[in-house]
């Protein structure tokens, strides 16, 4: 067969941002967009000779075509050998696990997370490292810098293996393994969790609804929670991947997952329910009439890990991105366990979890997780979840009701003003930074600002500083307001506004959240001016 080396030029935009390349589809499966990409990824990383790769995605519409085209790639450039799920399927944990598992030399992982699928949605390419962490800054940069200097890319003109069958296939040379997607994965959680109590807790009529929302986790939570566990058939809702996620955003928070939300909320709610989002990272926890707020959830996961055998020797520290709500920090305190405030973006919490720094790590996006992976994991948190359950035997409302009688509640809400006017969202974060040395002693509507700033991270096992990561502004009493731009829209701006206020122990836990946070929410106004250099009075989607 031949290689084939095919004369390219740069294309602008390459760059990855939170958290990988996130384009259109259509934009993806413009000629030469999807090669020059891994063309750069290999380029900027030192080469793809021989090396071996982990390859799969969260099955969405183009993920099998880019699979093949990524693996004709892999071997025209030299590669040892590529581990693919088949279907060209992995969950984003189950990708970093196999990464670790097989001491790879990376992963490429074909998905855009809870964003649409579809020919009129969006795709996206990220890249791990041989850690199963996704690249850090300095080899984003690296493989950016690449993009931009493309000359050609090379592919073998051999057909990729269909890869709806597991066995080990010759793509010119390199051999491409089809693996089971969920086999290692699995195996990995029954180390972690005692699967026996688990089981006992289904069996004594403990109901659980799951919604996979027509993505990745579907495979994984039907052999894990209906198959190993013995959840009854239906536990499992949306379970089958489909090319566009059913229709919708693969994105668990109250706005698309509101059937599940409806369904905790009236007369025939489970006792437990939860979803995930598309590439399997992140999840929403709900219980009887509850919703628990990601960060609470964080809270809880660390606080309780002790229920899970892998987490009995306790925590080294816990890590949270820096808009996510104190309630780590709280736990972490009563733990006397160091806590770490990082940028969003799960790559900043690679470098805490191999230097055994931290234990868990989560971010207010309903990502968490631990160092059995270097990624987020949605599945994993709803097993620790149920070992809370199966250990405390109470209903979620009783177990944060009691995490809130030690620890204090932090009310916690994030607005997004999605699609906004790019301009208009610069200009009003540059107006927001330039008042920043005027805030601290400024009252607004009774909140007075105690300090205020633009993050940045100095990550402390090796120094490097990471600025412009978002403004916070904290206010006496414990309130806190949080702006920041997303980093993985593919149209126009999104701005997060994260919303924070805290109640003491002995304080009151039962208050209605937004009516809650209404001073902060008002005080974030006052502040930055939304309404007016947006022109949006309300915001899209509120967690
Ligand atoms: C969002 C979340 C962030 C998360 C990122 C990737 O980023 O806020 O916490 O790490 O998505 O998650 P941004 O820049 O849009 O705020 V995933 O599950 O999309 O890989
Ligand atoms: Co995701």
């Amino acid at each position: 067969m031949t290689i084939r080396t095919v004369e390219t030029k740069p294309i602008a935009g390459q760059k990855p941002g939170t958290s990988g390349l996130r384009k259109k589809t259509a934009a993806f499966m413009a000629p030469g967009y999807l090669e020059n990409f891994v063309q750069a990824i290999f380029d900027g990383t030192g080469g793809a000779k021989g090396k071996t790769y982990v390859l799969g995605g969260d099955g969405r519409f183009f993920g099998r075509e880019a699979a093949g085209t990524i693996l004709r790639m892999m071997a025209a450039n030299g590669a040892a050998r590529a581990v693919v799920g088949r279907g060209a399927l992995l969950s984003t944990p189950a990708a970093s696990h196999l990464i670790r598992l097989r001491k790879a030399d990376g992963g490429i992982i074909l998905s855009a997370s809870h964003n649409p699928g579809g020919p009129e949605g969006d795709f996206g390419v990220k890249f791990n490292t041989p850690n199963g962490g996704p690249a850090p800054e300095p080899v984003t940069e690296a493989i950016f810098a690449a993009t931009g200097a493309l000359s050609r890319y090379l592919i073998s003109d051999a057909p990729s293996p269909d890869l709806s069958a597991e066995g080990i296939f010759d793509l010119d040379g390199m051999p491409v393994e089809v693996v089971d997607p969920v086999a290692d994965y699995q195996a990995l959680m029954e180390r972690l969790f005692d699967f026996g109590a688990l089981r006992a807790l289904f069996a004594s009529g403990f109901t659980m609804r799951f919604d996979a929302m027509h993505a990745v986790t579907g495979p994984y939570a039907t052999a894990i929670l209906e198959g190993a566990l013995g959840a009854p058939a239906g536990t499992v809702m949306n379970g089958a991947p489909s090319e566009d996620f059913g229709g919708g955003h693969p994105d668990p928070n109250p706005v698309w997952a509101k059937p599940l939300v409806d369904l905790v909320m009236g007369p025939d709610a489970p006792d437990f329910a939860a979803a995930s989002d598309g590439d399997g990272d992140r999840n929403m926890i709900l219980g009887r009439g509850l919703y628990v707020t990601p960060s609470d959830s964080l809270a809880v996961l660390a606080a309780n890990a002790a229920a899970a055998p892998g987490y009995a020797g306790g925590l080294k520290g816990i890590a949270r991105s820096m808009p996510t709500s104190r309630a780590a920090d709280d736990v972490a305190a009563a733990l006397g366990v160091p806590a770490f405030e990082t940028p969003t973006g799960w790559k900043f919490f690679g470098n805490l979890l191999d230097a055994g720094m931290a234990t868990i790590c989560g971010e207010e996006s309903a990502g968490t997780g631990s160092d059995h992976v270097r990624e987020k994991d949605g599945l994993w948190a709803v097993l620790l979840w149920l070992s809370i359950l199966a250990k405390e035997r109470k209903p979620v409302s009783e177990v944060m009701a009691a995490h809130w009688r030690r620890f204090g509640r932090r009310y916690y809400s994030r607005h997004d003003y999605e699609g906004i006017d790019s301009d208009a969202a610069a200009e009003m974060m540059a107006a927001l930074k330039a008042r920043l040395p005027s805030l601290p002693g400024a009252t607004f509507g009774g909140l007075t600002v105690e300090a205020a700033d633009d993050f940045a991270y100095a990550d402390p096992t090796d120094g490097s500083v990471t600025a412009g990561q978002g403004v916070r502004v904290s206010f006496a009493g414990g309130a806190r307001a949080v702006f920041r731009l997303s980093g993985t829209g593919t149209e126009g701006a999104t701005l997060r506004v994260y919303l924070e206020r805290y109640a003491p122990p002995d304080g009151d836990h039962g208050e209605e959240t937004q009516a809650a946070l209404a001073a902060v929410i008002a005080a974030a106004e006052d502040i930055a001016g939304i309404a007016a250099r947006t022109g949006r009075s309300a915001p899209d989607v509120m967690t």
